[in-house]
């Protein structure tokens, strides 16, 4: 096993992979940027390496500086978290070259699920189902680009090759509108990706984003681990996620994950990586796969009992899985609410010094955060402060909870968005279960007002969250 393992990363992620270095008896290395030098997790490694200004491309996206603080520290392997370099293929293949272990997939992994019509293809010929549309990039010749159209039917969308996560893509629901929205589509995405490859799908219109978790070896052994509902979010950022998704049929479930075990072997995947799927009418459709560990890993290590970021250290160590997919039991329901540093209701980032922090706990309850009482949100990154993990035997306990969890807990001096949580909470259509990925975005559009004093949560924030900057 690694004697030392240096995070390239911050927050909530950086204070998670320590914590699993930590009960595996490996050393860490935690690098940071000026704004994040007097974080208690920086100080809680074992060693710290200041590697650059706040903003993120003097820091967190630096190569050379991370690579560096590897090389003076002695450490023998990056964990790279989730965003910044976690999903560059040049960053992992140049740990590799300066003798590092890059804690994640093969570059070449990266670089085919980076290149989203290459994904596709390969996920096509491993058996995956994909949405229909196009035979890989789309041409230049309009009138082959019309009749893809017409075979797959209106409405469809274009999206870009070098996009993902919601960039580069644009929905079409008339031929009349059809070249102009290609045309557009390819040079937004030259400039914004360097690649102007586009392809067509068949536009789904109400469907739910449900992604499959998988672990795979060195030694072509791959399991999956039960699936992520993450339909409620806003713009394109996750607000809840749970496991297991609520009212898909387990059988369904299955297939798709062997599926995507199955895929992995196929194409010697190693690592972490998650399939996102949009689920509609009883059916999955692929449509990315992510090579990282993804924030909402929480939700899966609740209902399976296996530490996905200790499994993905033991995999960059060249071990092999220790358990086969007749071990992964799924048992029980968990649910994350994601705590940002942000307006609950306008979403503007609420950055700043928190004065007062007291996360919930009791049974079930899991708290993620490098938060405390004196921290200081910095305005450089991501407004994510922390999650809220509720678990319980069923899905009502696991509400249950995270209504307590979210009743208990008080942070002052910024603004979250823990009143939107507690909305959620108890809003009849998540408690049903199953909305889609429009719901959340609707519902904020139809709210005839924003909450007013005595409204749920409106109490324990800040009147002034700027007060202490
Ligand atoms: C789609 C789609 C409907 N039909 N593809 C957005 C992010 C990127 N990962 C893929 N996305 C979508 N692709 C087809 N063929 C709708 C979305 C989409 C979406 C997907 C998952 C979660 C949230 C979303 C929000 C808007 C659109």
């Amino acid at each position: 096993m690694f004697e030392k393992i240096l995070i390239a990363n911050r927050g909530e992620i950086a204070l998670r992979i320590q914590r699993a270095c930590r009960e595996m008896g490996i050393k860490t290395v935690v690098v940071h940027s000026e704004a994040d030098k007097d974080a208690k997790y920086v100080k809680l490694a074992d060693e710290s390496v200041c590697i650059g200004p706040a903003p993120s491309a003097q820091s967190y996206l630096s190569m050379p500086a991370i690579i560096s603080a590897a090389e003076v520290t002695d450490a023998e392997a990056i964990h790279p978290g989730y965003g910044f370099l976690s999903e560059n293929a040049d960053f992992a293949e140049r740990v590799e070259k300066s003798g590092f272990v890059f804690i994640g997939p093969r570059p070449e992994s990266i670089r085919i699920m980076g290149d989203k019509v290459a994904a596709k293809q390969a996920m096509i010929r491993a058996g995956v189902p994909c949405v229909p549309g196009s035979d890989g990039a789309l041409p230049d010749d309009p009138k082959e680009i019309i009749q893809t159209a017409r075979r797959v039917g209106y409405p469809v969308i274009i999206k870009a090759a070098g996009g993902g996560g919601g960039r580069g893509m644009r929905v079409v629901h008339t031929e009349a509108a059809l070249l102009n929205a290609v045309a557009m589509t390819k040079a937004e995405a030259g400039s914004a990706f360097g690649n102007p490859e586009v392809y067509m799908e068949k536009y789904l219109e109400n469907p739910r984003h449900v992604e499959i978790q998988i672990l795979a070896d060195e030694h072509k052994q791959a399991v999956w681990l039960g699936e992520r509902d993450c339909s409620m979010q806003r713009r394109h950022q996750k607000v809840i996620e749970e496991a297991p998704a609520p009212g898909i049929p387990r059988k369904l479930i299955e297939k798709i994950g062997d599926r995507c075990a199955e895929a992995c072997r196929k194409i010697g995947y190693r690592g972490a990586g998650t399939f996102e799927f949009l689920y509609e009418n009883g059916e999955f459709y692929f449509i990315e796969m992510n090579t990282r560990v993804q924030v909402e890993h929480p939700v899966t290590e609740m209902i399976t009992g296996i530490d996905i970021v200790q499994e993905q250290i033991r995999i960059a160590c060249g071990e092999k899985l220790r358990f086969r997919q007749r071990d992964i039991m799924l048992s029980g329901h968990a649910i994350e609410c994601r705590i940002n540093a942000e307006d609950p209701f306008k979403f503007t980032p609420s950055p700043g010094r928190i004065t007062g922090w007291h996360p919930p706990g009791g049974p079930g309850i899991r708290v993620d955060s490098h938060a405390y009482a004196g921290y200081y949100v910095p305005p450089n990154y991501d407004s994510m402060v922390g999650k809220v993990i509720a678990y319980g035997a069923t899905r009502d306990q696991a509400i249950r909870r995270m209504q307590i969890a979210l009743s208990e807990m008080v942070v002052e001096g910024i603004l979250t968005n823990i009143p939107l949580h507690r909305e959620l909470m108890v809003d009849a259509r998540f408690i049903e279960g199953g909305t889609n990925i429009h719901y959340l975005e609707q519902k904020l559009a139809h709210k005839p007002d924003l909450p007013k004093d005595g409204a749920i949560g409106a109490k324990s924030e800040a009147a002034d969250p700027k007060a202490e900057q």
